[in-house]
């Protein structure tokens, strides 16, 4: 099918791309109808969407065409946080951004580098998310932001034990024979991948399911393994034991293929499968079992992968639990095969030309400071920031230490221009509110951090009320601020064109909407790691030149879990299934299936402290408290509360949600959040 076909010409299917930060990057395909869309389906022509969306996504029009949707630029006329705003003109509101900019830029002994752009995952649109905003900030010499608050910990460890964020390619999971699935609850959060994984458990695989929380995943896997938060790294050291002292290893793989097995087999033989049981909160047979499965591969040569995803990196060790799970499939030989190895993110593949989009030369000689999106709460407390420009992102809601953050937006003497399609937590701060377009109404081309193709999004609609796309916005305000340079005149179309130059065919992506990148099937089945020795790195001398342990190792939580401390429970965040991240928490069908903010408690917490289910509690620790509807289920283990995740604050019981509790902790590599490493405390509230 053409990308945009008419057999009834009163209705069109014009086909997108899903916007969403999700690894499988969907291809959609929107009916239209009189110039109203009126469904958006899953491309069946697209393999890896295989005419199949989430729940979420396959209700987007609830979303574009929601009662809420803000379809003017707003201008904030009560105190800060309590959302009163009134109606302005586009012309009000750029020429007074501009001249308020003009006058930071002026007044300030460092100029520009008074203004911090603050952006991440609303949509990963190369076009909407990084081009004209990058070429703008750039212009000005505005401050870099340092985006870390999803992924950096564990693309840095995977880069310095691979060489890059390469993996497995994601439909081969459908051949493999075990499947360790590590951090992930693929059913909610990757469903494309957990599809794949469905069909080798047709052709006979195992799954196994590594995750504190018995989520949706772990029931459908063969076994389930309820480690404590962040002690993968333990788990991974004493597999290794396993697998050295049964000699389940590809002796002629690790000779030739990797660095410092020597030094890597010394340290693992310090973690018997005892002493990581009593790290990992689990039975030592648990991990001698598991060692067998995997090392069963080694001698069969039966294909064995691991699907690790970010959740295992948001602890203080995060980066050195991805450095030991990427190193596993080394010491069995699985990367020999196209469907064994490990799959963390698949980003790395794509050619993107990311100077073209974002033009870092415009900065010329100067340098401007970087700033840490995951510490936004200590960071605003620094009044030498004096303008922030948010967009794709809601930092109120999804930053750490919400009452830090919470503070520093409600600096009088902080400028605040949030781009957005809600009235979220964040705009309620906001000087200026500016409507933004949605995937439906404007043109964008991605990537995929989950597979290997990429897809181009044509508008289906025209932008609804007076949003713009972000890059438009950008351009008028380039304009504004008197940017003359030729860049800031290129429209969308050029910049899609752009984002991959000659190693993508655009025609291509026009025609069908997506189009697969040309990969090696099994890229280090002979090394060929693209690290600085060509070999799987288990010591990295990049890490060592930097005084850090050359050598993976375990690294205990910040807030260590520890049952007569304070604050006896370690808590995680992970997504609620009809949320992504706080997108969709608005739209009053996907809420009403999520309920109340949830707390999922382990029966024998939970009678410990007198509390029933479906009480209401409250969730608190030394930063702040939070209420929550108490689950009493199977899916917390004990020790572990699951408070999921991540509500708008105004939408929840108590004006907050779970990010009042965690912290501005980062972690051993990439500075990025520690969101799952979290002690609390929790109590029936009064009357229940
Ligand atoms: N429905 C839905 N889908 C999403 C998102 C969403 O919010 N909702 N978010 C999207 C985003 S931004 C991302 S980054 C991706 C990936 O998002 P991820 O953060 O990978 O999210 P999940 O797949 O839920 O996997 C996290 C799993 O890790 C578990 N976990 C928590 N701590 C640990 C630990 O210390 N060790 C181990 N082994 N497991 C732990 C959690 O219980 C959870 O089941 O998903 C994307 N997809
Ligand atoms: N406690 C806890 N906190 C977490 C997590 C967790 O697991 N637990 N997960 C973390 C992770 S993995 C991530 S990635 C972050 C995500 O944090 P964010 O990237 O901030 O993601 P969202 O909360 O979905 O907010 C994105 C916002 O962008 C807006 N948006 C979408 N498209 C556009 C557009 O085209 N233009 C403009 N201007 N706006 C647009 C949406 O309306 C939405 O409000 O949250 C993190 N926070
Ligand atoms: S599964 Fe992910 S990529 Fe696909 S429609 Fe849902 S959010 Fe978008
Ligand atoms: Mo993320």
């Amino acid at each position: 099918m053409n990308a945009t076909q008419q057999s009834d010409p009163a209705q069109t299917q014009v086909v997108g791309a899903c916007p969403h930060d999700c690894p499988d990057t969907c291809s959609l395909q929107t009916t239209v109808v009189g110039g109203v869309a009126i469904k958006v389906q899953g491309n069946p022509a697209h393999p890896h969407t295989d005419g199949v969306l989430c729940t979420k996504v396959s209700r987007y029009t609830e979303r574009v065409y929601h009662p809420e949707r803000l379809l003017h630029p707003l201008k904030r006329v009560g105190p800060k946080g309590a959302g009163q705003f009134e109606r302005v003109s586009w012309d009000t509101a750029l020429n007074d951004i501009a001249s308020r900019l003009k006058t930071i830029i002026a007044c300030e002994p460092n100029g520009a580098e008074a203004i911090l752009p603050y952006s991440y995952g609303g949509t990963l649109g190369l076009v909407q998310s990084d081009s004209m905003s990058a070429r703008f900030f750039h212009r000005l010499g505005a401050s870099l932001l340092d985006r870390t608050v999803c992924a950096s910990a564990g693309c840095k460890g995977l880069t310095y034990t691979l060489g890059g964020k390469l993996g497995m390619r994601v439909e081969f999971f459908a051949e493999s024979k075990l499947i360790l699935i590590w951090g992930s609850n693929s059913i909610s959060s990757n469903l494309h991948f957990w599809r794949y994984a469905q069909e080798a458990k047709r052709n006979g695989a195992k799954l196994i399911c590594i995750d504190p929380r018995r989520s949706e995943t772990a029931d459908k896997c063969h076994e389930h393994i309820a480690l404590l938060p962040g002690t993968d790294g333990a788990l991974v050291l004493a597999l290794m034991y396993e697998l050295v002292t049964n000699d389940w290893l590809d002796h002629d793989y690790l000779a030739q293929y990797t660095l410092g097995w020597d030094a890597m087999r010394e340290r693992a033989l310090q973690w018997s499968p005892e002493r990581a049981a009593v790290v990992c909160g689990i039975l030592p047979e648990q991990i001698r079992s598991l060692a067998r499965d995997y090392g069963a591969c080694a001698s069969s040569r039966q294909p064995t992968a691991i699907r690790v995803n970010y959740g295992v990196q948001r602890v203080h060790g995060g980066g050195n639990a991805v450095r030991l799970i990427a190193s596993l499939p080394a010491l069995i030989g699985a990367w020999r095969h196209r469907a064994g190895g490990v799959l963390l993110t698949s980003s790395g593949n794509f050619p993107i030309d990311h100077d073209a989009l974002e033009r870092p030369d415009l900065l010329g000689s100067r340098t401007p400071r970087t700033i840490n999106m995951s510490t936004i709460g200590n960071d605003l407390l620094n009044p030498d920031i004096k303008a922030l420009m948010v967009y794709n992102s809601n930092p109120v809601a999804i930053a750490p230490e919400s009452a830090k953050v919470v503070q520093g937006f409600s600096r009088e003497d902080l400028f605040t221009v949030v781009l957005e399609h809600f009235q979220t937590d964040t705009a309620d701060y906001a000087d200026y509110v500016l409507p933004a377009t949605t995937q439906l109404e404007h043109w964008d081309v991605h990537m995929s951090y989950g597979h290997t193709d990429v897809l181009l999004n044509r508008p289906a609609i025209a932008p609804l009320g007076e949003a713009k796309p972000n890059t438009q916005i950008f351009r008028e305000l380039a304009q504004r601020m008197g940017f003359v340079e030729p860049c800031f005149s290129e429209d969308d179309m050029t910049l899609c064109r752009m984002a991959y130059g000659d190693a993508v065919d655009f025609e291509v992506l026009l025609e069908e909407g997506f189009s697969t990148l040309k990969t090696e099937p099994a890229p280090f089945a002979q090394g060929n790691f693209p690290t600085p020795s060509g070999k799987c790195e288990f010591f990295s001398e990049r890490l060592a030149a930097l005084g850090q342990d050359g050598l993976p190792d375990h690294v205990p939580n910040h807030e260590t879990f520890n049952s007569s401390s304070t604050y006896p429970l370690a808590m995680i965040s992970p997504p609620a299934r009809n949320f992504l991240n706080s997108s969709f928490v608005n739209v009053q069908s996907l809420q009403s299936m999520e309920g109340d903010p949830i707390l999922e408690m382990h029966a024998s917490d939970a009678a410990a402290r007198g509390i029933q289910n479906g009480a209401y509690v409250r969730v608190f620790n030394q930063r702040g408290e939070h209420v929550c509807k108490v689950a009493i289920s199977k899916r917390a283990r004990s020790g572990v509360v699951n408070g999921l995740g991540v509500w708008w604050r105004k939408l929840g019981l108590s004006g907050t949600n779970v990010n009042q509790l965690t912290s501005q902790n980062l972690t051993d590599m990439g500075n990025a959040p520690t969101y799952y490493d979290c002690l609390v405390e929790v109590e029936a509230t009064p009357g229940q």
